[in-house]
């Protein structure tokens, strides 16, 4: 495939004409125009499927509750292009290895069950019971039952997520690596920690109640397009939003509604972000201690001069622990670390607290900006210690929210796809299911590779993604997967994992969330969690396309019945009536009474958050500040005398979903038909010597002696803080370290790499010629 490429900045608000045109296009292209439009009007609905796109809520209220990124995750899927054994006749494993992640994805849907043949390297047809029948005896050849691993991603239903940890805690263990681990883990973990519960507290309503928005290190108008609806609307009625990010990204800066006709047509695009910083990579704890700190300044000056102070004192005596430790830790930093660290400075630093001041009501958001760093669990909770000190929680219009990437990733950690389980829901399952869970914690995701790559594991089974491109240090990730005694995929579609096999291998093929599941007892609905913790019904309506394709949650079923036998339970019967297992699963987990009768309330239920109610299940049954030091340095030490010249975050562009590439371009940032780019400040580009276009090596500065290269990357002037670097995943995915990870998070370090960067060399040769 030959793609026209070229650099172009983009000039035009975010959504508006460009995001109505390239949803058009998309839907017109997959060749079945009628049947996608139908689908994306009933996405989102009531009744219909929920937009397998992101985790973002829906108030059901607009008629088409769609963007243009959505549309493409729903077209993606309803493809009539396929990959059977025929495909796979034609061309070899390795052969499709050297293919780019593009391609693969182009190939269309799966169809059949697949089995690895090592000997001729192809994959070969498989029926589901010789299918479900080698995993069983792989299992059962194990020595002990931590040698499997279940790795989940954040796609697939309560339903399939509940029965497949089922099947895996009665096997004995609680290896549940997840997507999760690599992305919101530290929000989960440091929320945790401070305020008792993982979770958001704000409700998708409180957008239109704040007086001041605050979103670090995320961007929406790609990932989260229907975020910007809430802050544009919040804008509309004078909240202020500042950004805290550091590209300049289109979508944070203005926004025209593809479904408000007259604002296209006319162009009145809406200004979203009132300020906009840009932080250094890693830069936000610090970002976020400077603001605290002009703000106790302000405090205690007033409380001196008798005046009533600005924190919220009976908030912070009824409710919260520890704040004296912490403002004694904002004092002990001091504003040249501050500023050196932030990239901020002060005086940009003061505005913002004045900002923080002035409002009533304040949400701070956050993503991938804020979670895949190595001190990222602080800077999840040093957002907490601000908002704690304003007693920001547990008011309309106001709160905490980590905004979730995949659909349904919040709900699938609900329903116990979680490595470190509690203890509580332990005892829930063993007691309605007459066993013994294990109890020792099991493998987050590189605790997993790193199990692996020991020999340790020796069945790998991934319940949807792409782990082989979306882990980190691609190399070891791939070889990881190879060591494995059998390695099974549940897809939907061709990926890298499926192309570096375990001794033995199936591709197991799925429908997917918008296609209609038929059970022997009719067709089926399943349910998601959003970010704000609503569940709700989604029930698909496309054909599928084959007979031999399974839901995720039969295919569960036939493993574990193949592997467990009936006896304990009846894995089949649960797969024909998907109301059978939310009944377990009111019986299991906490807020799911009658479940099946509450699935009929339209947009769903909430579950509820106790922090959003002052309540906190916390140690000290208070929200908990957390006093922790800024991080000395984001990386180790790197070898006597080697510094870092620059940091690398890796990103998404607009046509891609994780691992899978729709597209070659990233309109918003102005770049077409291509996707090995580096974007780097054009100071740093002149410094160097290098211009604009030059195609360079980049190559990950690290402790272990291991070469970590990407060649050919063109260079890209933009702007971002200088000393900071930015490409897309999963092209860099090589050079993030598996050891390079968050403390406690375990989260791979995707946004702070420390690179070097060199003229690759067919451009030397041609210079030297
Ligand atoms: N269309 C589409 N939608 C998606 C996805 C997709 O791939 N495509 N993926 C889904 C998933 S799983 C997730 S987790 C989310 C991801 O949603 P995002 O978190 O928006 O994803 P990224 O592209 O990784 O973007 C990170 C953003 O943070 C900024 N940033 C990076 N490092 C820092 C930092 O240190 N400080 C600050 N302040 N900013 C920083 C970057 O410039 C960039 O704007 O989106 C979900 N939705
Ligand atoms: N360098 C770098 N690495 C990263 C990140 C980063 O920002 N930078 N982000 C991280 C983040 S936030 C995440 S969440 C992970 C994502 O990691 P994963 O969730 O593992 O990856 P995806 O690309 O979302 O998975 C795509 C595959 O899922 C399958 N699939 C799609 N729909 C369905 C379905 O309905 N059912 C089933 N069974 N399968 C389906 C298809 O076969 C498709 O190829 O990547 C992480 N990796
Ligand atoms: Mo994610």
């Amino acid at each position: 495939m030959k793609f026209k490429t070229k650099i172009q900045p983009y000039r035009a608000a975010a959504g508006g004409w460009g995001s109505l045109e390239a949803t058009t296009r998309f839907v017109f292209d997959s060749k079945q125009a009628l049947k996608n439009m139908r689908n994306l009007m009933r996405m989102n609905k009531a009744k219909g499927f929920d937009c397998p796109g992101c985790a973002w809520g829906d108030d059901n209220k607009s008629t088409f509750s769609f963007c243009e990124n959505g549309a493409k995750a729903v077209t993606w899927e309803a493809t009539r292009r396929f990959v059977d054994a025929s495909f796979f006749k034609k061309h070899s494993v390795s052969a499709l290895y050297q293919q780019s992640d593009y391609f693969l994805e182009y190939q269309g849907r799966l169809t059949e069950p697949l089995r690895y043949n090592a000997e001729t390297d192809h994959y070969e047809a498989v029926s589901w019971d010789e299918a479900f029948a080698l995993i069983a005896k792989h299992i059962k050849a194990m020595d002990n039952p931590h040698q499997m691993e279940l790795y989940t991603s954040g796609r697939a239903s309560n339903e399939a997520s509940w029965l497949y940890q089922l099947f895996g805690r009665m096997n004995g263990s609680n290896n549940f690596p997840d997507c999760s681990n690599m992305c919101h883990e530290a929000s989960g973990s440091g929320l945790k920690r401070s305020i008792g519960v993982g979770k958001g507290t704000i409700r998708l309503d409180d957008f239109d109640h704040a007086d001041a928005i605050f979103v670090f290190g995320q961007n929406p108008g790609t990932n989260h397009p229907r975020m910007l609806h809430s802050l544009r609307h919040a804008a509309d009625h004078g909240a202020k939003i500042v950004t805290f990010n550091t590209l300049r990204e289109r979508g944070l800066e203005r926004f025209a509604d593809p479904q408000k006709p007259l604002e296209v047509v006319t162009s009145k695009a809406g200004t979203i972000s009132s300020t906009y910083y840009q932080p250094n990579l890693g830069g936000d704890m610090a970002a976020v201690r400077g603001m605290v700190k002009a703000l106790a300044e302000t405090h205690r000056a007033r409380v001196t001069a008798g005046e009533k102070g600005l924190f919220d004192e009976a908030f912070l005596n009824a409710k919260t622990q520890g704040v004296d430790a912490y403002l004694a830790a904002v004092d002990n930093t001091d504003w040249a670390q501050i500023v050196q660290q932030s990239g901020l400075s002060e005086q940009q630093l003061r505005e913002a607290a004045a900002i923080y001041q002035s409002a009533d009501r304040v949400i701070c958001t956050w993503a991938m900006g804020i979670t895949q760093h190595k001190h990222s669990v602080d800077t999840v909770r040093e957002i907490v210690n601000l908002q704690l000190l304003f007693g920001q929680l547990g008011k309309k219009g106001a709160g905490l929210c980590p905004v979730r990437g995949h659909s349904n990733v919040q709900g699938n950690r609900t329903m116990g796809i979680d490595e470190k389980p509690s203890q509580a829901f332990l005892d829930a399952l063993g007691s309605h299911f007459d066993f013994e869970p294990p109890r020792a914690a099991g493998h987050n995701t590189v605790e997993a590779l790193e199990a692996m790559l020991r020999d340790e594991i020796h069945v790998f089974i991934a319940l949807g993604g792409n782990l082989a491109a979306a882990a980190p240090d691609s190399p070891r990730t791939e070889e990881a997967l190879q060591r494995c005694g059998l390695t099974v995929h549940v897809s939907t579609k061709l990926n890298r994992s499926h192309l570096v096999p375990g001794a033995e291998s199936l591709i197991l093929p799925t429908i997917g969330r918008t296609e209609l599941d038929m059970q022997a007892t009719g067709s089926q609905f399943i349910t998601v969690e959003d970010s704000f913790s609503m569940v709700h019904a989604s029930e698909g309506i496309g054909k599928p396309l084959a007979t031999t394709q399974r839901s995720e949650t039969a295919i569960v079923a036939g493993i574990a019945n193949a592997v467990l036998g009936s006896e304990k339970v009846d894995w089949i019967a649960l797969a024909a009536d998907y109301n059978l297992i939310r009944e377990h699963i009111a019986a299991t987990i906490p807020g799911f009474q009658d479940f099946n009768a509450k699935c009929e309330q339209p947009g769903g239920f909430y579950l509820g958050n106790a922090a959003a109610e002052l309540r906190f299940n916390t140690p000290s049954q208070k929200a908990e500040f957390s006093a922790a030091a800024l991080p000395v340095s984001l990386f180790p030490d790197l070898g006597e005398g080697v510094t870092a010249p620059f940091t690398l975050q890796t990103l998404r562009s607009h046509d891609q979903y994780n691992t899978t590439i729709y597209g070659l371009d990233d309109r918003y940032r102005g770049v077409y038909g291509q996707r090995e780019v580096l974007f780097i400040n054009p100071e740093d580009l002149a410094e160097m010597g290098m211009m604009e276009g030059q195609n360079v090596d980049i190559e990950t500065l690290w402790n272990d002696g291991i070469t970590r290269r990407v060649s050919n990357f063109k260079l890209v002037p933009y702007n971002i803080p200088r000393g900071n670097l930015a490409a897309y995943y999963p092209e860099t995915n090589p050079l993030v370290p598996l050891s390079s990870y968050g403390d406690v998070s375990f989260t791979p370090t995707s946004k702070s790499v420390p690179v070097k960067i060199s003229l690759s060399a067919a451009v030397v040769t041609q210079r030297i010629a």
